[in-house]
């Protein structure tokens, strides 16, 4: 396979609602989308990083330079036998994964359409419907909370994750758990505590989370290790895990007992399945995360979440619980039971709206 020529563009969309966690709200996305032709076949992908350096370093500004800037000259006109090998062609670039995810996620979304297979499948994927939870930013007020955890749970989601930071953590969980004791619920910290802020997290200890997601330093590790061994709840790592490295390293140190696996995060799809072998060798399940994606990004987290150590509900939600109209069609739904099922078509599965895309877009350049 070859890659011939990329196009990037920025487009922007405003959110249904802001979106609030420890490090800021997000009221509207600037997202990069990455379109690559190889061997005649179209493919696209989608850039995670954020508007602000918050939750990672990485940016819309900073990706847009690695890519045009440094990944492109290393991959054009490149020859490789597969998507897989991308990532492997991007080492001499260190750190910045989210600018590789976007690019190396594209091209394996062309490999499918060229091989006319589903990614999922071409990805191993085992399984045709993935089980759905919603991640449910900081509220106003308790009642809010509620009203927006109930509206989900009717909806059929499956677990409810909700951001938390100092202030504002075991209030809204313990008024979660009154109202509904058996759901499955979790917590976002965003890496908003300290290894000293111990008694706090011991005092959640009582709820039964099903995990407590990054409570301690975007880069830590070693004190999440500490943290895992003074509470109950299982640690979930998000932040602080960039490869298959890192993530052996939590595990054999007892820094976490479950994985949040983003492709952006890691640096693709072929990262990502590495740190997903690393946890399935080590018995500890993984979920896929989610970055408030438009539907390319998301039609790319829902083909991941089918490898088979994907068995706790992730944040892959639908399309309508963040954009008015989304720029794939069909948008993604999720059934009354809380799953996406996973189309059976080539590539993604789910079509760029190009009208759409071009209306929306803000930016544009094509690398040739
Ligand atoms: O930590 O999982 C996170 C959104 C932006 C940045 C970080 C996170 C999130 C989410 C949203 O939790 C998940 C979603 O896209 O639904
Ligand atoms: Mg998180």
């Amino acid at each position: 396979m070859r890659l011939a020529r990329t196009c990037l563009r920025e487009i922007h969309l405003d959110l249904i609602a802001p979106f609030q966690t420890s490090f800021g709200a997000s009221h509207h996305r600037r997202i990069i989308l990455v379109e690559v032709e190889v061997d005649g076949a179209h493919g696209w992908g989608e850039v995670v990083a954020g508007e602000d350096p918050f939750y990672s370093y990485e940016t819309v500004e900073t990706v847009w330079h690695i890519l045009r800037d440094h990944i492109w000259p290393l991959l054009k006109n490149r020859e490789f036998g597969s998507a897989s090998e991308v990532f492997d062609l991007l080492a001499p670039i260190r750190g910045h994964n989210m600018a590789k995810a976007g690019i190396e996620a594209a091209i394996w979304d062309a490999e499918a359409r060229i091989r006319e297979v589903p990614l999922w499948k071409l990805l191993g994927g085992t399984r045709a419907e993935i089980p759905c939870g919603v991640s449910i930013g900081i509220q106003p007020s308790i009642d809010a909370l509620l009203a927006k955890v109930e509206k989900e749970l009717a909806a059929g989601y499956q677990r409810i994750k909700i951001k938390i930071k100092p202030g504002w953590d075991i209030e809204p969980v313990r008024s979660l758990r009154e109202r509904w004791p058996g759901i499955r619920l979790m917590v976002d910290a965003n890496s908003a505590y300290r290894l000293e802020d111990a008694p706090l997290l011991i005092a959640l200890d009582p709820f039964y989370l099903i995990m407590i997601e990054q409570p301690l330093g975007w880069d830590d590790i070693y004190d999440h290790s500490k943290m895992q061994k003074l509470l109950e709840t299982p640690i979930c790592l998000d932040e602080s895990i960039h490869s298959a490295a890192d993530a052996r390293v939590a595990i054999e140190i007892g820094a976490c007992r479950i994985i949040n696996i983003k492709m952006g995060r890691v640096g693709g799809h072929a990262a990502a399945r590495r740190v997903h072998d690393v946890c399935k060798e080590r018995k500890t399940p993984v979920w896929c995360g989610g970055m408030l994606e438009s539907g390319i990004g998301r039609a790319h987290n829902v083909a991941l979440s089918t490898l088979p150590d994907f068995v706790l509900p992730g944040d892959v939600s639908a399309s309508r619980r963040y954009w008015t109209e989304d720029v794939i069609a069909p948008e993604v739904e999720v059934t009354p039971q809380g799953t996406i099922r996973v189309p059976s078509g080539p590539g993604i599965g789910y079509e760029p709206r190009l009208d759409r895309i071009e209306a929306l877009t803000v930016r544009k350049e094509s690398l040739a």
